[in-house]
């Protein structure tokens, strides 16, 4: 593989965790007075996927948006300063983690409505194509939406229409603290997009190399008109549901179950396989990662001293 592209990865990656590594390390300040859902230990999928947009293709995502919207390029600063509730914010300091905006990324706004996504993106993919648009849709969603009928919905209509969507259902195994087995009678995600004749695949979330590969030949798929394509990631959250802590410390899943998921951990095991099959350097590691440590801690420091919304914003963005 292409070295800029292994580069490229490894920073978009790392950027993911390094940016929630910082909120764990200040929201206990009570600083940041949004729920957060964090992102960590599914960074490939983001990164495989977002590798292969367009700033003009669509995004839509849900509560655990923040390695999507990094993923695509959105501005780190304007992030943090949604987290902090400041007026520098994505979203004006109004929407707060789950309700992030990137428009010149084309993504619209987050929902924590679960599944509220999906139908979105579905109309904006309609909209493209009754646009005669080039730009391409992703809706990445968890294995808790699947359980809302508008997913259902929404695969039906983009097939019938041959819309240009790629579904990413991120799979990690939780919907707040009730596991997939007891929610699901068959655990084979992937396998409902036969009912809709959709190209599926089930990859490994953890492996960002295997995730770049398949949606990328999805994505080209679609680009050249050929309809739908659905994917199952399965991977898995480090932390708690909501909040930075862990569910080790607050009782709801078994150390041995995080503990053995840890081990996959995509970033280090990434940095792994750059070694081994050397292709990248130590030394052009530690750049990368040194270089989004200092963009992490710029965009906190201006979060932190930026300027929280007056009382004349309180009725400016209301929709
Ligand atoms: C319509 C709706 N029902 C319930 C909730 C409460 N809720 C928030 S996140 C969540 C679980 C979502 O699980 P999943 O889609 O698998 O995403 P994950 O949190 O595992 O990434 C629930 C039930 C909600 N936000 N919206």
């Amino acid at each position: 593989m292409d070295k800029r592209i292994i580069k490229d990865l490894y920073y978009r990656m790392v950027k993911i965790r390094k940016f929630e590594d910082k909120i764990i390390q200040h929201y206990p300040e009570q600083q940041m007075r949004c729920p957060v859902h964090l992102y960590i230990g599914q960074e490939a999928i983001a990164t495989g996927v977002c590798a292969h947009l367009k700033k003009s293709d669509y995004l839509f995502s849900y509560h655990r948006n923040h390695g999507h919207l990094i993923a695509k390029g959105a501005d780190i600063k304007e992030m943090f300063a949604e987290l902090y509730g400041k007026k520098t914010g994505c979203s004006s300091g109004k929407g707060g983690s789950t309700h992030m905006v990137s428009l010149e990324n084309s993504i619209f706004g987050t929902s924590a409505i679960v599944a509220g996504g999906i139908p979105i993106g579905t109309g904006a993919a309609l909209a493209v194509r009754l646009q005669r648009q080039r730009q391409i849709v992703v809706i990445f969603l968890g294995d808790g939406a699947i359980e809302q009928g508008t997913f259902f919905e929404s695969m039906n209509f983009a097939k019938l229409k041959k819309l240009p969507i790629l579904f990413v259902c991120e799979n990690n195994f939780y919907a707040t603290n009730s596991s997939q087995k007891v929610r699901q009678a068959n655990p084979d995600i992937y396998k409902i997009a036969d009912f809709f004749s959709m190209p599926k695949a089930l990859l490994d979330g953890n492996d960002v190399i295997q995730v770049y590969k398949k949606s990328g030949d999805f994505i080209a798929r679609i680009r050249k008109g050929s309809g739908p394509c659905f994917i199952e990631a399965r991977t898995y959250r480090f932390r708690t549901h909501v909040g930075p802590e862990t569910d080790i410390e607050k009782g709801f899943r078994a150390r041995e179950e995080v503990e053995k998921w840890m081990k996959k951990c995509p970033y280090k095991r990434f940095h792994r396989q750059i070694l081994a099959n050397k292709l990248l350097k130590e030394n052009e590691l530690l750049d990368i990662e040194h270089r989004a440590d200092e963009e992490v801690k710029e965009a906190w420091e201006f979060a932190v001293k930026s300027p929280y919304p007056e009382k004349e914003d309180l009725r400016t963005d209301i929709y």
